[in-house]
């Protein structure tokens, strides 16, 4: 009866339906294994466990394809956004099916239902009344004629005087900022001081929703969320919130839904995180199923998996545009600190990381049966995961990690089970003779139903390390039943006929029928972890996928007596000294590369960008007459240290121009250079000298200057297109 009770309870509390999802990463380059700790696998962990509970479960992601850092990385590349969003999109879904993480559908923010979910979402709010239409200066580009993203500003960081710090963040003191901070603003495309441009958005008044907050999170999950996410909400309700824009001057993202929003779109952290309801919706169209219970029903547990940085979105902007809307709202939003690499912050851009991509060139497609190298990742990264505090990678832990405990403990018993039940059973499942259970046994019994309980529980509260080392234990427990059983030494109690005596046999029976059941119930539990793992275990063991349900964990009787069962794989292999060193020697020659061709790292946008100007018509183009010419001499003009004056052999004449090269180049140095030059300029007086065209010029990052210069066998006077 008490039974009974206790799992009615649980079964009435458990929720009708889940919905996963995962921070949607940006389309704009690979991804670091920090990203995949953060945010993936801890949700792929959970997901596998919920399905293998038969629960009604959703696990959605995709490719965040709006924004700044999608625009900012096209120039870089010199290519469309679109470009950018496509090749990266494809690399991301295919690192993230390489790496195991079980996405029901990985969507993107580029696709026409995401564009009208979004939308009407939008509108949905906006007639509601609930957002707020303001008119504010903002900062504008006159020469691109453009309104400047936060990313499009960079200037000198009032906190650490960085001199290239973002409109959004300095990147090198981590502080966030506004544009409005900054000393010595300039545009990223023109490179120019911005001016202010009144243009008019739509905010959400966050100020408005405080109390809701308060309650929401302060009260209602005061004690089931993460210490580190209750943290930051507190901090920023106690700063008390401002309204947000949720509109942009920019031409990529999701256009505003409104008439005459020329030229605007949504916020790209508007519109992300209603990717997550996109995604549900084409999931719901290609399954035949209905995708509102899982926004709109209560009985619908919904957990966002996030990174810290991503906390203030999901957890106080995302939630008040749910609640407006009148969708659910998040159970959870269980987020990880930062995972650090070798003594250092992990970062792309700096070339300190391990790349997703690389780890899968590196070791799972380099050799037969490299998915197990997959999950010695999925292990090495989940057992230092940055639960509660940040933690640190290094390759030499990733050795440890797996020579010693993988290998060491989990391989090591799965694999002597299997050897001595071929060697001393035939290799079949022997009988369990219950009249010699002694206490070690039943210790083992008991062992195999705890661990159950101790994973659920530790799952539910989303301690993944602590219920990966809850199984490792398991197994730890199952190598040592086995040293104090010791049946390869029972076996020598030999009768007349050479075979062990009947009474060895029935001991050595049991030992291995209790070590095969506790191989079944690790296949079981370690299977949310490491699932290409528990796969090739249901393999050797002969029996279906099925046999993984979590209702079979804590069973002992899940190998029927006299089934035989194949011989012994290896699940795991160890990590050599020689893949350490050459990791770390591969990680340093990586950002030594990085760092000596990017002179200034942070500044890598604004170089690249300050090339790219607006788009031009052809026409445009052929309008600008440009002939290769030879510097015929070359003097300085006084008082005005920057400059020289030119005298230029165009073929059909010699021209006057006045260049500002005076403190790159020495007069007599350049006599003879060949040069390209604009010759249909309009004449400009400088320092009372008619220039009369201009000399074509690279600018190097590193301020150097150097001549575009013809062929010197192109004769003076040909033109250039
Ligand atoms: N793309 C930010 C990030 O990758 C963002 C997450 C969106 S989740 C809706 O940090
Ligand atoms: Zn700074």
């Amino acid at each position: 009866m008490g039974r009974i009770t206790v799992f009615l309870q649980h079964k009435m509390n458990q929720p009708k339906r889940y919905l996963i999802t995962s921070a949607l990463p940006y389309a704009n380059g690979p991804k670091h294994i920090g990203h995949l700790a953060g945010a993936y696998l801890p949700a792929d962990v959970y997901v596998r466990y919920l399905r293998a509970q038969q629960r009604d479960v959703v696990y959605v992601c995709g490719s965040d394809e709006h924004g700044a850092a999608i625009t900012i990385q096209a120039m870089k590349e010199k290519t469309t956004p679109k470009e950018i969003v496509d090749k990266y999109h494809a690399l991301l879904q295919s690192n993230m099916q390489d790496l195991g993480i079980s996405f029901d559908i990985y969507h993107r923010t580029s696709s026409p239902i995401h564009h009208e979910t979004a939308q009407e979402f939008f509108t949905a709010l906006n007639e509601k009344g609930d957002l707020e239409l303001k008119e504010t200066e903002q900062y504008y580009d006159e020469e691109a004629k453009t309104f400047l993203a936060d990313r499009y500003i960079i200037g000198t960081c009032p906190v650490c005087s960085n001199t290239n710090a973002f409109g959004d963040q300095c990147e090198k003191c981590g502080t966030s900022l506004s544009p409005e901070q900054l000393i010595n603003p300039r545009s990223t495309l023109s490179g120019n001081p911005p001016s202010k441009k009144t243009t008019t958005h739509w905010y959400l008044p966050l100020n408005k929703h405080e109390d809701f907050l308060r309650k929401w999170i302060l009260e209602e999950h005061q004690s089931d969320w993460k210490a580190n996410v209750l943290g930051q909400c507190k901090s920023w309700l106690d700063n008390g919130l401002q309204p947000r824009a949720v509109t942009r001057d920019l031409d990529w993202g999701v256009p505003v839904p409104v008439k005459d929003a020329i030229g605007k779109v949504l916020y790209v952290w508007f519109d992300a995180p209603i990717g997550y309801i996109s995604a549900t919706k084409q999931w719901a169209i290609d399954h035949q199923k209905d995708w509102r219970p899982y926004w709109e029903d209560k009985e619908t547990k919904l957990v966002h998996f996030i990174g810290k940085d991503n906390i203030v979105f999901h957890c106080i902007i995302f939630p008040v545009m749910l609640q407006l809307h009148g969708n659910i709202l998040p159970e959870n939003v269980p987020s990880n600190e930062f995972m650090n690499l070798e003594g250092d912050k992990m970062s792309t851009s700096r070339g300190w990381s391990i790349e997703m991509d690389e780890y899968i060139q590196d070791f799972v497609k380099k050799e037969n049966g490299g998915d197990m190298l997959v999950d010695a990742l999925r292990y090495y990264l989940i057992a230092i995961a940055p639960e509660t505090k940040d933690s640190e990678f290094t390759w030499k832990g990733f050795q440890d990690s797996v020579n010693s405990e993988l290998v060491a403990i989990f391989g090591n018993f799965v694999n002597r089970t299997f050897v001595l039940m071929h060697k001393l059973c035939n290799g079949k499942v022997p009988p369990l003779h219950n009249n010699l259970l002694d206490e070690k046994d039943n210790a083992l019994l008991r062992d195999m139903a705890s661990a159950k309980a101790n994973v659920e529980a530790n799952l539910e509260g989303y301690k993944f390390r602590d219920a990966l080392f809850e199984v490792i234990d398991l197994a730890r427990k199952g190598n040592k039943y086995m040293q104090e059983k010791e049946p390869w030494i029972v076996a020598k109690n030999i009768g007349a006929d050479g075979m062990p005596t009947p009474e060895a046999q029935q001991k050595i029976d049991n030992c291995l029928h209790l070590c095969l059941q506790l191989t079944a119930n690790l296949a079981i539990l370690i299977n949310p972890f490491l699932p290409f793992s528990a796969k090739k275990m249901c393999h050797m063991m002969k029996v279906v996928d099925k046999m993984l349900d979590w209702e079979n964990a804590g069973k002992a009787n899940l190998l029927k007596v006299g089934y035989s069962l194949r011989a012994p794989e290896l699940l795991f292999r160890k990590i050599e000294d020689a893949e350490v060193t050459a990791q770390i020697e591969k990680l340093k020659n990586k950002s030594k590369h990085i760092m000596d061709t990017t002179p200034t790292p942070s500044t890598d946008a604004s170089t690249t960008a300050s090339t790219i100007k607006e788009t031009i018509q052809f026409d445009d183009f052929a309008k600008i007459d440009l002939k290769t010419g030879t510097i015929v001499s070359a003097e300085k003009v006084e008082k005005a240290d920057k400059l020289l004056k030119l005298e230029v052999d165009l073929g059909f004449e010699t021209r006057t121009i006045v260049s500002g090269i005076a403190l790159h180049f020495e007069p007599a140095a350049i006599i003879g250079q060949k040069v390209v030059v604009v010759t249909n300029l309009a004449p400009r007086k400088m320092r009372g000298i008619e220039s009369n065209g201009m000399i074509l010029m690279a600018e190097n990052p590193d301020g150097k200057l150097h001549f575009i210069n013809g062929d010197a066998l192109v004769a003076n006077g040909a033109s250039v297109s």
